[in-house]
Protein backbone atom coordinates (compact mmCIF):
# COMPACT_ATOMS: atom_id res chain seq x y z
CA UNK A 1 0.00 0.00 0.00
CA UNK A 2 1.24 3.35 -0.98
CA UNK A 3 2.17 5.61 2.15
CA UNK A 4 1.85 9.00 2.81
CA UNK A 5 4.91 10.75 1.29
CA UNK A 6 4.35 8.62 -2.11
CA UNK A 7 0.82 10.16 -1.96
CA UNK A 8 2.72 13.61 -1.48
CA UNK A 9 5.29 12.91 -3.85
CA UNK A 10 2.19 12.40 -6.77
CA UNK A 11 0.79 15.82 -5.74
CA UNK A 12 3.97 17.66 -7.49
CA UNK A 13 3.61 19.39 -10.42
CA UNK A 14 -0.24 20.58 -10.29
CA UNK A 15 -2.17 17.81 -8.72
CA UNK A 16 -2.88 18.36 -5.27
CA UNK A 17 -5.82 16.95 -4.06
CA UNK A 18 -7.83 20.18 -5.10
CA UNK A 19 -6.05 20.42 -8.23
CA UNK A 20 -6.81 17.20 -9.48
CA UNK A 21 -10.41 17.70 -8.37
CA UNK A 22 -11.12 20.90 -10.14
CA UNK A 23 -9.88 19.42 -13.07
CA UNK A 24 -13.15 17.31 -13.62
CA UNK A 25 -15.45 19.98 -13.04
CA UNK A 26 -18.04 20.32 -15.23
CA UNK A 27 -18.54 24.38 -16.29
CA UNK A 28 -21.65 25.94 -18.08
CA UNK A 29 -21.34 26.39 -21.83
CA UNK A 30 -23.27 28.76 -23.93
CA UNK A 31 -26.14 27.17 -26.33
CA UNK A 32 -24.69 28.00 -29.71
CA UNK A 33 -21.31 25.83 -28.78
CA UNK A 34 -23.71 22.72 -27.60
CA UNK A 35 -24.61 20.34 -30.05
CA UNK A 36 -25.86 16.88 -29.26
CA UNK A 37 -24.31 17.50 -25.97
CA UNK A 38 -21.11 18.20 -27.71
CA UNK A 39 -19.06 21.36 -27.46
CA UNK A 40 -18.39 22.55 -31.23
CA UNK A 41 -17.82 25.97 -32.80
CA UNK A 42 -20.03 28.19 -33.92
CA UNK A 43 -20.79 30.48 -37.18
CA UNK A 44 -21.69 34.38 -36.74
CA UNK A 45 -24.23 36.76 -38.08
CA UNK A 46 -23.51 40.46 -38.37
CA UNK A 47 -26.29 42.27 -35.95
CA UNK A 48 -27.02 45.91 -36.77
CA UNK A 49 -26.29 47.20 -33.75
CA UNK A 50 -22.67 49.40 -34.44
CA UNK A 51 -19.79 50.86 -32.21
CA UNK A 52 -17.94 53.51 -32.05
CA UNK A 53 -16.55 55.79 -29.66
CA UNK A 54 -16.34 60.27 -30.07
CA UNK A 55 -13.06 59.30 -31.73
CA UNK A 56 -15.00 57.06 -34.38
CA UNK A 57 -14.21 58.89 -37.46
CA UNK A 58 -9.99 59.20 -36.86
CA UNK A 59 -10.10 55.84 -35.58
CA UNK A 60 -12.18 54.70 -38.92
CA UNK A 61 -9.68 56.19 -41.28
CA UNK A 62 -6.77 55.58 -39.41
CA UNK A 63 -7.86 51.57 -39.09
CA UNK A 64 -9.15 51.59 -42.99
CA UNK A 65 -9.10 47.95 -43.55
CA UNK A 66 -10.56 46.73 -40.30
CA UNK A 67 -13.22 48.90 -39.26
CA UNK A 68 -14.14 48.82 -43.25
CA UNK A 69 -14.20 45.25 -42.83
CA UNK A 70 -16.10 45.00 -39.93
CA UNK A 71 -18.07 48.31 -40.30
CA UNK A 72 -17.89 48.19 -37.08
CA UNK A 73 -20.79 45.91 -36.37
CA UNK A 74 -20.98 43.31 -33.76
CA UNK A 75 -21.18 39.62 -34.81
CA UNK A 76 -23.16 36.97 -32.63
CA UNK A 77 -22.45 33.65 -32.52
CA UNK A 78 -25.33 31.27 -33.62
CA UNK A 79 -24.80 27.59 -33.85
CA UNK A 80 -24.04 26.21 -37.19
CA UNK A 81 -20.79 23.81 -37.07
CA UNK A 82 -18.02 24.93 -39.27
CA UNK A 83 -15.49 22.37 -40.02
CA UNK A 84 -12.18 24.23 -41.60
CA UNK A 85 -9.14 22.76 -40.97
CA UNK A 86 -5.63 23.23 -41.67
CA UNK A 87 -5.56 26.28 -39.59
CA UNK A 88 -2.58 27.40 -37.46
CA UNK A 89 -3.69 29.82 -34.50
CA UNK A 90 -0.99 31.31 -32.28
CA UNK A 91 -2.29 31.96 -28.60
CA UNK A 92 -0.66 34.63 -26.21
CA UNK A 93 -1.35 36.15 -22.92
CA UNK A 94 -0.49 40.04 -22.54
CA UNK A 95 -0.17 41.96 -19.33
CA UNK A 96 -1.21 40.89 -15.62
CA UNK A 97 -2.36 37.65 -14.93
CA UNK A 98 -5.94 36.79 -14.46
CA UNK A 99 -7.53 33.70 -12.83
CA UNK A 100 -9.28 31.61 -15.80
CA UNK A 101 -6.78 32.09 -18.42
CA UNK A 102 -5.72 28.64 -19.20
CA UNK A 103 -9.84 27.71 -19.47
CA UNK A 104 -9.59 30.41 -22.69
CA UNK A 105 -6.77 28.13 -24.08
CA UNK A 106 -9.18 24.81 -23.42
CA UNK A 107 -12.32 27.12 -25.20
CA UNK A 108 -9.99 27.63 -28.29
CA UNK A 109 -8.50 24.19 -27.99
CA UNK A 110 -12.36 22.70 -28.22
CA UNK A 111 -13.35 25.07 -30.94
CA UNK A 112 -10.08 24.59 -33.68
CA UNK A 113 -10.97 20.72 -33.00
CA UNK A 114 -8.13 18.13 -34.37
CA UNK A 115 -7.95 19.51 -37.74
CA UNK A 116 -6.61 22.94 -36.77
CA UNK A 117 -3.07 23.44 -34.89
CA UNK A 118 -3.13 25.51 -31.93
CA UNK A 119 0.42 27.13 -31.09
CA UNK A 120 1.43 28.65 -27.62
CA UNK A 121 3.42 31.76 -27.60
CA UNK A 122 5.90 31.77 -24.64
CA UNK A 123 6.07 34.75 -22.42
CA UNK A 124 3.59 37.33 -24.52
CA UNK A 125 3.98 39.63 -26.77
CA UNK A 126 7.83 39.16 -26.53
CA UNK A 127 7.74 35.67 -27.43
CA UNK A 128 5.84 36.94 -30.51
CA UNK A 129 8.18 39.32 -31.50
CA UNK A 130 10.76 36.26 -31.18
CA UNK A 131 9.16 33.52 -32.65
CA UNK A 132 8.82 31.34 -29.66
CA UNK A 133 6.01 29.29 -30.12
CA UNK A 134 4.89 25.41 -29.35
CA UNK A 135 2.18 23.24 -29.87
CA UNK A 136 -0.25 22.95 -27.63
CA UNK A 137 -1.59 19.28 -27.62
CA UNK A 138 -4.76 17.74 -26.09
CA UNK A 139 -3.13 16.20 -23.46
CA UNK A 140 -1.31 19.36 -22.13
CA UNK A 141 -5.02 20.95 -22.15
CA UNK A 142 -6.33 18.46 -20.29
CA UNK A 143 -3.68 19.42 -17.34
CA UNK A 144 -4.71 23.10 -17.32
CA UNK A 145 -8.63 22.46 -17.22
CA UNK A 146 -9.99 25.33 -14.47
CA UNK A 147 -6.74 26.35 -13.52
CA UNK A 148 -5.53 29.27 -12.53
CA UNK A 149 -2.38 31.59 -13.24
CA UNK A 150 -0.63 32.10 -17.09
CA UNK A 151 1.94 29.68 -15.92
CA UNK A 152 1.18 27.31 -19.21
CA UNK A 153 2.65 30.18 -21.58
CA UNK A 154 3.71 33.01 -19.47
CA UNK A 155 2.63 36.52 -19.91
CA UNK A 156 4.68 40.21 -20.61
CA UNK A 157 4.23 43.52 -21.28
CA UNK A 158 5.60 44.45 -24.26
CA UNK A 159 3.85 46.86 -26.68
CA UNK A 160 4.31 46.60 -30.13
CA UNK A 161 4.33 49.69 -31.63
CA UNK A 162 7.97 50.58 -33.71
CA UNK A 163 7.98 49.79 -37.40
CA UNK A 164 10.96 47.41 -36.60
CA UNK A 165 8.68 45.63 -34.15
CA UNK A 166 5.71 45.05 -36.57
CA UNK A 167 8.65 44.01 -39.87
CA UNK A 168 9.33 41.31 -36.98
CA UNK A 169 5.70 40.39 -36.55
CA UNK A 170 5.05 39.77 -40.23
CA UNK A 171 8.56 37.73 -40.52
CA UNK A 172 7.49 35.80 -37.43
CA UNK A 173 3.53 34.94 -38.62
CA UNK A 174 5.39 34.14 -42.49
CA UNK A 175 8.22 32.08 -40.98
CA UNK A 176 5.69 30.29 -38.86
CA UNK A 177 2.61 30.14 -41.05
CA UNK A 178 0.71 31.35 -38.98
CA UNK A 179 -3.10 31.97 -39.84
CA UNK A 180 -4.07 33.99 -36.29
CA UNK A 181 -2.88 35.52 -33.52
CA UNK A 182 -5.01 35.40 -30.40
CA UNK A 183 -4.05 38.07 -27.48
CA UNK A 184 -5.70 37.48 -24.61
CA UNK A 185 -5.20 40.68 -22.68
CA UNK A 186 -6.12 43.99 -21.25
CA UNK A 187 -7.14 47.41 -22.45
CA UNK A 188 -3.45 47.68 -23.71
CA UNK A 189 -2.98 44.38 -25.42
CA UNK A 190 -6.53 44.64 -27.04
CA UNK A 191 -5.15 47.86 -28.19
CA UNK A 192 -2.22 45.74 -29.68
CA UNK A 193 -4.21 43.26 -31.15
CA UNK A 194 -6.14 46.03 -33.13
CA UNK A 195 -3.29 47.38 -34.27
CA UNK A 196 -2.30 43.70 -35.37
CA UNK A 197 -5.34 42.80 -36.74
CA UNK A 198 -4.96 46.25 -39.36
CA UNK A 199 -0.85 45.31 -40.03
CA UNK A 200 -1.85 41.75 -40.63
CA UNK A 201 -4.71 42.25 -42.48
CA UNK A 202 -3.40 42.25 -46.11
CA UNK A 203 -1.31 38.90 -45.11
CA UNK A 204 -4.89 36.90 -44.48
CA UNK A 205 -4.06 36.52 -40.77
CA UNK A 206 -6.58 36.94 -38.22
CA UNK A 207 -6.44 38.43 -35.06
CA UNK A 208 -8.46 38.01 -32.38
CA UNK A 209 -8.83 39.29 -28.78
CA UNK A 210 -9.87 38.09 -25.21
CA UNK A 211 -10.77 40.36 -22.07
CA UNK A 212 -8.78 40.04 -19.44
CA UNK A 213 -7.73 42.05 -16.34
CA UNK A 214 -8.74 41.79 -12.60
CA UNK A 215 -8.89 45.55 -12.68
CA UNK A 216 -12.58 44.96 -14.07
CA UNK A 217 -11.32 48.15 -16.58
CA UNK A 218 -12.06 46.44 -19.55
CA UNK A 219 -15.71 46.81 -19.91
CA UNK A 220 -18.07 48.41 -22.30
CA UNK A 221 -22.15 48.64 -20.17
CA UNK A 222 -24.64 45.86 -21.60
CA UNK A 223 -22.37 44.61 -24.13
CA UNK A 224 -18.66 43.73 -22.38
CA UNK A 225 -20.22 43.24 -18.70
CA UNK A 226 -16.84 42.73 -17.38
CA UNK A 227 -13.25 41.03 -17.95
CA UNK A 228 -12.51 37.74 -16.59
CA UNK A 229 -9.97 37.29 -13.79
CA UNK A 230 -11.95 39.89 -11.64
CA UNK A 231 -14.40 37.29 -10.50
CA UNK A 232 -11.72 35.58 -8.95
CA UNK A 233 -9.59 38.55 -7.64
CA UNK A 234 -12.58 40.31 -5.66
CA UNK A 235 -13.89 36.76 -3.97
CA UNK A 236 -10.15 36.16 -2.82
CA UNK A 237 -9.89 39.90 -1.39
CA UNK A 238 -13.17 40.10 -0.25
CA UNK A 239 -12.57 36.56 1.73
CA UNK A 240 -8.98 38.26 2.67
CA UNK A 241 -10.94 41.67 4.40
CA UNK A 242 -14.26 39.71 5.62
CA UNK A 243 -11.69 37.91 7.56
CA UNK A 244 -10.05 41.09 9.10
CA UNK A 245 -13.01 42.67 9.37
CA UNK A 246 -14.22 39.74 11.95
CA UNK A 247 -10.86 40.08 13.51
CA UNK A 248 -11.22 43.65 13.75
CA UNK A 249 -14.23 43.63 16.90
CA UNK A 250 -12.67 40.52 18.30
CA UNK A 251 -9.30 42.14 19.11
CA UNK A 252 -11.10 45.70 19.13
CA UNK A 253 -7.58 47.67 19.00
CA UNK A 254 -6.45 47.85 15.39
CA UNK A 255 -7.39 50.33 12.44
CA UNK A 256 -6.16 47.96 9.08
CA UNK A 257 -5.47 50.05 5.82
CA UNK A 258 -5.94 47.66 3.04
CA UNK A 259 -4.70 49.04 -0.42
CA UNK A 260 -6.93 46.77 -3.63
CA UNK A 261 -4.88 46.01 -7.05
CA UNK A 262 -6.46 47.82 -9.84
CA UNK A 263 -4.32 49.85 -11.50
CA UNK A 264 -6.84 53.01 -12.25
CA UNK A 265 -10.13 51.92 -12.18
CA UNK A 266 -11.74 51.40 -7.90
CA UNK A 267 -13.97 48.19 -9.43
CA UNK A 268 -12.40 46.37 -7.37
CA UNK A 269 -12.55 48.49 -4.36
CA UNK A 270 -16.01 49.30 -4.83
CA UNK A 271 -16.70 45.07 -5.61
CA UNK A 272 -14.93 44.08 -2.15
CA UNK A 273 -16.71 46.97 -0.02
CA UNK A 274 -20.04 45.70 -1.80
CA UNK A 275 -19.04 41.95 -0.47
CA UNK A 276 -17.93 43.06 3.13
CA UNK A 277 -18.91 46.67 4.23
CA UNK A 278 -16.04 48.17 5.93
CA UNK A 279 -16.12 51.66 7.42
CA UNK A 280 -14.60 53.42 4.43
CA UNK A 281 -13.46 52.26 1.10
CA UNK A 282 -12.18 55.26 -0.87
CA UNK A 283 -13.46 55.67 -4.47
CA UNK A 284 -10.83 57.56 -6.81
CA UNK A 285 -12.99 58.53 -9.66
CA UNK A 286 -15.44 59.66 -6.71
CA UNK A 287 -12.50 61.67 -5.28
CA UNK A 288 -11.77 63.24 -8.66
CA UNK A 289 -14.91 64.31 -9.57
CA UNK A 290 -16.12 65.73 -5.94
CA UNK A 291 -12.09 67.53 -6.91
CA UNK A 292 -11.37 66.35 -3.58
CA UNK A 293 -8.17 67.47 -1.83
CA UNK A 294 -5.50 65.21 -0.51
CA UNK A 295 -6.02 66.98 2.91
CA UNK A 296 -10.21 66.58 2.20
CA UNK A 297 -9.77 62.09 1.83
CA UNK A 298 -7.30 62.74 5.25
CA UNK A 299 -9.94 64.63 7.25
CA UNK A 300 -12.98 62.51 6.00
CA UNK A 301 -11.19 59.45 7.19
CA UNK A 302 -10.09 61.19 10.42
CA UNK A 303 -13.85 62.34 11.38
CA UNK A 304 -15.19 58.50 10.73
CA UNK A 305 -12.32 57.54 12.66
CA UNK A 306 -13.05 60.03 15.98
CA UNK A 307 -16.48 59.26 15.37
CA UNK A 308 -16.18 55.61 15.99
CA UNK A 309 -13.74 56.63 19.10
CA UNK A 310 -16.15 58.46 20.38
CA UNK A 311 -19.00 56.02 20.26
CA UNK A 312 -16.32 53.57 21.93
CA UNK A 313 -15.41 51.94 18.55
CA UNK A 314 -11.74 51.77 18.50
CA UNK A 315 -11.06 49.38 15.12
CA UNK A 316 -12.30 49.24 11.56
CA UNK A 317 -11.08 48.66 8.28
CA UNK A 318 -10.26 51.17 5.37
CA UNK A 319 -10.52 50.01 1.70
CA UNK A 320 -7.73 52.07 -0.68
CA UNK A 321 -7.78 51.70 -4.20
CA UNK A 322 -3.81 50.83 -5.83
CA UNK A 323 -4.66 53.68 -8.36
CA UNK A 324 -6.22 56.38 -5.70
CA UNK A 325 -2.88 58.74 -5.94
CA UNK A 326 -3.86 59.38 -9.59
CA UNK A 327 -6.87 60.31 -8.95
CA UNK A 328 -6.33 62.80 -6.17
CA UNK A 329 -6.64 65.87 -8.89
CA UNK A 330 -3.44 68.15 -7.58
CA UNK A 331 -1.68 64.34 -7.90
CA UNK A 332 -2.78 64.00 -11.05
CA UNK A 333 -1.66 67.17 -12.70
CA UNK A 334 1.18 67.00 -10.89
CA UNK A 335 1.48 62.84 -12.57
CA UNK A 336 0.56 64.05 -15.60
CA UNK A 337 3.35 66.69 -15.91
CA UNK A 338 6.11 63.91 -14.36
CA UNK A 339 4.90 61.69 -17.35
CA UNK A 340 5.65 64.02 -20.37
CA UNK A 341 9.36 65.21 -18.41
CA UNK A 342 10.11 60.96 -18.11
CA UNK A 343 9.34 60.65 -22.00
CA UNK A 344 10.25 63.63 -23.17
CA UNK A 345 13.62 63.37 -20.92
CA UNK A 346 13.90 59.66 -20.52
CA UNK A 347 17.34 59.19 -22.11
CA UNK A 348 18.78 61.31 -20.30
CA UNK A 349 17.42 60.57 -16.76
CA UNK A 350 18.13 57.02 -17.81
CA UNK A 351 21.97 58.27 -17.11
CA UNK A 352 21.00 60.24 -13.73
CA UNK A 353 21.46 58.80 -10.25
CA UNK A 354 18.46 59.18 -8.48
CA UNK A 355 19.40 62.37 -5.93
CA UNK A 356 20.39 63.88 -9.93
CA UNK A 357 17.69 62.68 -11.42
CA UNK A 358 15.02 64.63 -8.82
CA UNK A 359 17.48 67.48 -9.34
CA UNK A 360 16.72 67.52 -13.50
CA UNK A 361 12.67 66.77 -13.00
CA UNK A 362 11.99 69.34 -10.42
CA UNK A 363 13.64 71.97 -12.73
CA UNK A 364 11.44 70.93 -15.31
CA UNK A 365 7.94 71.38 -13.35
CA UNK A 366 5.64 74.07 -12.66
CA UNK A 367 6.02 75.71 -9.66
CA UNK A 368 2.58 74.49 -8.23
CA UNK A 369 3.80 70.78 -9.14
CA UNK A 370 7.43 70.90 -7.69
CA UNK A 371 6.09 72.33 -4.47
CA UNK A 372 3.49 69.57 -4.02
CA UNK A 373 5.84 66.68 -5.06
CA UNK A 374 8.74 68.41 -2.34
CA UNK A 375 6.27 68.01 0.13
CA UNK A 376 5.43 63.81 -0.08
CA UNK A 377 7.55 61.67 2.12
CA UNK A 378 10.63 61.13 0.10
CA UNK A 379 9.56 57.20 -0.21
CA UNK A 380 6.28 58.34 -2.13
CA UNK A 381 8.56 61.21 -4.40
CA UNK A 382 11.46 58.58 -5.59
CA UNK A 383 8.37 56.59 -6.34
CA UNK A 384 6.48 58.80 -8.44
CA UNK A 385 10.14 58.60 -10.65
CA UNK A 386 9.72 55.12 -11.40
CA UNK A 387 10.00 53.84 -15.12
CA UNK A 388 6.82 53.96 -16.34
CA UNK A 389 5.43 50.70 -18.55
CA UNK A 390 5.74 50.07 -22.22
CA UNK A 391 1.98 51.21 -22.21
CA UNK A 392 3.05 55.03 -20.04
CA UNK A 393 1.82 53.32 -17.02
CA UNK A 394 2.66 54.69 -13.85
CA UNK A 395 3.65 51.19 -11.27
CA UNK A 396 1.13 52.40 -8.78
CA UNK A 397 1.06 48.78 -7.24
CA UNK A 398 4.78 49.42 -5.92
CA UNK A 399 3.57 53.14 -4.29
CA UNK A 400 3.11 52.68 -0.82
CA UNK A 401 -0.56 54.81 -0.84
CA UNK A 402 -2.12 52.79 1.95
CA UNK A 403 1.19 54.28 4.68
CA UNK A 404 1.17 57.38 3.20
CA UNK A 405 -2.85 57.52 4.37
CA UNK A 406 -1.59 56.03 7.98
CA UNK A 407 0.94 58.85 8.38
CA UNK A 408 -1.70 61.81 7.20
CA UNK A 409 -4.18 60.45 9.06
CA UNK A 410 -2.23 59.98 12.63
CA UNK A 411 -1.51 63.54 12.52
CA UNK A 412 -4.26 64.85 12.00
CA UNK A 413 -5.88 62.29 14.94
CA UNK A 414 -3.23 64.35 17.29
CA UNK A 415 -3.95 67.70 16.04
CA UNK A 416 -8.19 66.86 16.80
CA UNK A 417 -7.25 65.51 20.36
CA UNK A 418 -5.11 67.94 20.96
CA UNK A 419 -7.08 71.41 20.10
CA UNK A 420 -10.46 71.77 20.73
CA UNK A 421 -10.79 73.94 17.81
CA UNK A 422 -9.87 71.07 15.72
CA UNK A 423 -12.51 69.01 16.77
CA UNK A 424 -15.34 70.90 17.57
CA UNK A 425 -17.28 70.24 13.83
CA UNK A 426 -17.77 66.71 14.92
CA UNK A 427 -20.04 67.95 18.05
CA UNK A 428 -19.60 65.12 20.97
CA UNK A 429 -21.11 65.40 24.09
CA UNK A 430 -19.01 65.10 27.11
CA UNK A 431 -19.34 61.22 27.81
CA UNK A 432 -17.47 61.11 24.03
CA UNK A 433 -15.18 63.64 24.40
CA UNK A 434 -13.89 61.14 27.24
CA UNK A 435 -14.27 58.44 24.58
CA UNK A 436 -11.97 60.01 22.01
CA UNK A 437 -9.22 61.53 24.41
CA UNK A 438 -8.71 57.81 25.66
CA UNK A 439 -8.33 56.69 22.03
CA UNK A 440 -5.39 55.24 21.02
CA UNK A 441 -5.51 55.35 17.04
CA UNK A 442 -3.33 51.58 16.43
CA UNK A 443 -2.91 50.86 12.51
CA UNK A 444 -1.72 47.58 10.64
CA UNK A 445 -1.17 48.11 6.67
CA UNK A 446 -1.56 45.82 3.68
CA UNK A 447 -1.45 45.44 0.21
CA UNK A 448 -3.97 42.76 -1.42
CA UNK A 449 -2.50 42.61 -4.88
CA UNK A 450 -0.78 39.86 -6.93
CA UNK A 451 -2.35 37.05 -4.24
CA UNK A 452 -5.21 37.32 -6.06
CA UNK A 453 -4.45 37.06 -9.60
CA UNK A 454 -3.37 33.16 -9.73
CA UNK A 455 -6.13 31.88 -7.64
CA UNK A 456 -8.06 28.77 -9.66
CA UNK A 457 -11.01 30.89 -10.93
CA UNK A 458 -14.22 30.31 -9.83
CA UNK A 459 -16.96 29.17 -11.47
CA UNK A 460 -18.01 32.04 -13.00
CA UNK A 461 -14.24 32.86 -14.53
CA UNK A 462 -13.92 29.14 -15.74
CA UNK A 463 -17.32 29.17 -17.42
CA UNK A 464 -17.17 32.42 -18.56
CA UNK A 465 -13.27 32.06 -19.88
CA UNK A 466 -14.08 28.63 -21.68
CA UNK A 467 -17.34 30.71 -23.52
CA UNK A 468 -14.84 33.45 -24.41
CA UNK A 469 -12.49 30.46 -25.86
CA UNK A 470 -15.01 29.25 -27.97
CA UNK A 471 -16.01 32.56 -29.42
CA UNK A 472 -12.19 33.63 -30.22
CA UNK A 473 -11.45 30.01 -31.48
CA UNK A 474 -15.02 29.90 -33.66
CA UNK A 475 -14.35 33.50 -34.79
CA UNK A 476 -10.79 32.35 -36.54
CA UNK A 477 -12.56 29.09 -37.78
CA UNK A 478 -15.33 31.82 -39.34
CA UNK A 479 -12.83 33.34 -40.95
CA UNK A 480 -13.29 36.97 -38.98
CA UNK A 481 -10.71 39.39 -37.66
CA UNK A 482 -10.22 42.60 -35.57
CA UNK A 483 -12.89 41.50 -32.62
CA UNK A 484 -12.82 40.80 -29.04
CA UNK A 485 -15.09 38.06 -27.59
CA UNK A 486 -18.04 38.91 -25.33
CA UNK A 487 -20.67 37.56 -23.49
CA UNK A 488 -23.64 39.36 -22.12
CA UNK A 489 -26.95 38.35 -20.71
CA UNK A 490 -24.89 36.74 -17.90
CA UNK A 491 -28.12 35.84 -16.37
CA UNK A 492 -29.73 34.22 -18.62
CA UNK A 493 -27.77 31.89 -20.79
CA UNK A 494 -25.35 33.79 -22.02
CA UNK A 495 -25.18 35.70 -25.74
CA UNK A 496 -22.05 34.93 -27.12
CA UNK A 497 -20.77 38.52 -29.27
CA UNK A 498 -17.65 39.50 -31.21
CA UNK A 499 -16.87 43.41 -31.11
CA UNK A 500 -15.22 44.91 -33.26
CA UNK A 501 -11.86 46.19 -31.75
CA UNK A 502 -12.04 49.69 -33.68
CA UNK A 503 -15.27 50.46 -32.30
CA UNK A 504 -13.31 50.32 -28.59
CA UNK A 505 -11.02 52.69 -29.21
CA UNK A 506 -10.71 56.52 -28.53
CA UNK A 507 -7.71 59.24 -28.68
CA UNK A 508 -5.37 59.73 -25.05
CA UNK A 509 -2.50 60.99 -24.08
CA UNK A 510 0.26 58.72 -23.84
CA UNK A 511 3.96 58.59 -23.17
CA UNK A 512 3.60 62.59 -24.22
CA UNK A 513 1.58 61.98 -27.11
CA UNK A 514 -2.10 61.28 -28.86
CA UNK A 515 -2.13 57.80 -29.09
CA UNK A 516 -5.34 55.35 -30.60
CA UNK A 517 -6.15 53.46 -27.74
CA UNK A 518 -9.11 51.53 -25.80
CA UNK A 519 -10.72 53.54 -23.53
CA UNK A 520 -10.33 52.34 -19.89
CA UNK A 521 -13.78 52.05 -18.14
CA UNK A 522 -13.75 53.81 -15.25
CA UNK A 523 -16.32 53.59 -11.88
CA UNK A 524 -19.19 55.58 -12.88
CA UNK A 525 -20.32 57.49 -10.53
CA UNK A 526 -24.25 58.01 -11.59
CA UNK A 527 -23.89 53.28 -11.66
CA UNK A 528 -26.61 50.97 -9.92
CA UNK A 529 -23.30 49.60 -8.01
CA UNK A 530 -21.31 53.00 -7.44
CA UNK A 531 -25.50 54.58 -5.83
CA UNK A 532 -26.06 51.37 -3.91
CA UNK A 533 -22.88 51.86 -2.16
CA UNK A 534 -23.31 55.64 -1.53
CA UNK A 535 -26.29 54.91 0.11
CA UNK A 536 -25.42 52.16 1.85
CA UNK A 537 -21.99 53.50 3.03
CA UNK A 538 -22.56 55.86 5.97
CA UNK A 539 -24.64 53.24 8.09
CA UNK A 540 -21.10 50.77 7.59
CA UNK A 541 -19.02 53.53 9.04
CA UNK A 542 -21.21 54.24 11.72
CA UNK A 543 -21.17 50.74 13.46
CA UNK A 544 -19.90 47.26 12.18
CA UNK A 545 -22.32 45.85 9.84
CA UNK A 546 -19.79 43.98 7.65
CA UNK A 547 -20.29 40.39 6.34
CA UNK A 548 -17.66 37.92 5.83
CA UNK A 549 -17.95 36.53 2.46
CA UNK A 550 -15.91 33.21 3.13
CA UNK A 551 -13.57 31.48 0.62
CA UNK A 552 -15.08 30.98 -2.87
CA UNK A 553 -16.96 27.93 -3.45
CA UNK A 554 -16.95 25.70 -6.88
CA UNK A 555 -19.18 23.28 -5.81
CA UNK A 556 -22.70 24.01 -3.76
CA UNK A 557 -24.86 26.63 -3.17
CA UNK A 558 -22.90 29.76 -3.64
CA UNK A 559 -21.07 28.37 -6.57
CA UNK A 560 -22.75 30.47 -9.37
CA UNK A 561 -22.42 34.04 -7.93
CA UNK A 562 -21.88 36.76 -9.75
CA UNK A 563 -19.85 39.92 -8.86
CA UNK A 564 -22.18 42.10 -7.24
CA UNK A 565 -21.19 45.53 -9.08
CA UNK A 566 -21.45 43.38 -12.47
CA UNK A 567 -25.08 41.94 -11.29
CA UNK A 568 -26.26 45.63 -10.22
CA UNK A 569 -25.05 47.24 -12.85
CA UNK A 570 -26.04 44.99 -15.30
CA UNK A 571 -29.99 45.26 -13.63
CA UNK A 572 -30.13 41.91 -12.96
CA UNK A 573 -32.26 40.72 -9.83
CA UNK A 574 -30.01 38.26 -8.19
CA UNK A 575 -26.33 37.49 -7.74
CA UNK A 576 -27.17 33.88 -9.88
CA UNK A 577 -25.36 34.15 -13.11
CA UNK A 578 -26.56 31.47 -15.97
CA UNK A 579 -24.65 30.83 -18.65
CA UNK A 580 -25.91 27.85 -20.11
CA UNK A 581 -25.80 23.75 -19.07
CA UNK A 582 -22.44 22.12 -17.28
CA UNK A 583 -20.65 20.21 -19.58
CA UNK A 584 -17.55 18.14 -18.88
CA UNK A 585 -14.58 19.70 -20.39
CA UNK A 586 -12.19 16.52 -20.26
P1 LIG B 1 -3.47 44.13 -16.51
O1 LIG B 1 -4.11 45.45 -16.74
O2 LIG B 1 -2.42 43.78 -17.48
O3 LIG B 1 -4.48 43.04 -16.38
O4 LIG B 1 -2.72 44.16 -15.11
C1 LIG B 1 -3.38 44.56 -13.99
C2 LIG B 1 -2.52 44.58 -12.76
O5 LIG B 1 -2.74 43.43 -12.00
C3 LIG B 1 -2.80 45.86 -11.98
O6 LIG B 1 -3.87 45.72 -11.13
C4 LIG B 1 -1.49 46.16 -11.33
O7 LIG B 1 -1.31 47.53 -11.09
C5 LIG B 1 -0.51 45.69 -12.34
O8 LIG B 1 -1.13 44.64 -13.04
C6 LIG B 1 0.77 45.21 -11.74
O9 LIG B 1 1.63 44.92 -12.78
P2 LIG B 1 2.95 44.08 -12.72
O10 LIG B 1 2.54 42.65 -12.84
O11 LIG B 1 3.70 44.53 -13.92
O12 LIG B 1 3.60 44.38 -11.42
Amino acid sequence: MANLQDLLIKMEEHHSLFENEIRNLSVPVCKAFINNGKIVPSSFKVTSQEMGTKDAQKVNEHFKKTAGNSKNKILEAVPGENKKTGLRIAVLFSGGPAAGGHNVIVGIKRALGAGNTLLGTVAGPKGLLAGEFFEITEDAVKGIINTGGFDFLGSDRTKIKTDEQFAKVKKVVKDNKLDGIIVIGGDDSNTNAAVLAELLYDDHVMVIGVPKTIDGDLQIGGLLPISFGYDTATKIYSEMVGNILQDTPSSRKYWHFIKLMGRSASHVALEVALQTKPAIALISEEIYEKRMSLDQIVGNIANTVSLRAAGGINHGVILIPEGLIEFIPEMKDLITELNEVIAKYHEDLDELELPEKKDFVYKQLSAVSAKLMASLPGEIETMLLLERDDHGNLPVSQIPTETLMIQMVEDKLHMMQKHADDRKHLGLDEKQEAKFQKFKFSTLNHFFGYEGRCGAPTLFDAAYCLNLGLIAGSLVIDGHTGYIAAITDLNKGGRALALPLTGLLNIERRHGADEMVIEKALVKINSPAFQFYEERRSIWARADHFSSPGPRQLWGPVALQLPYTVALNQGYSSLEFNLGDAASLK
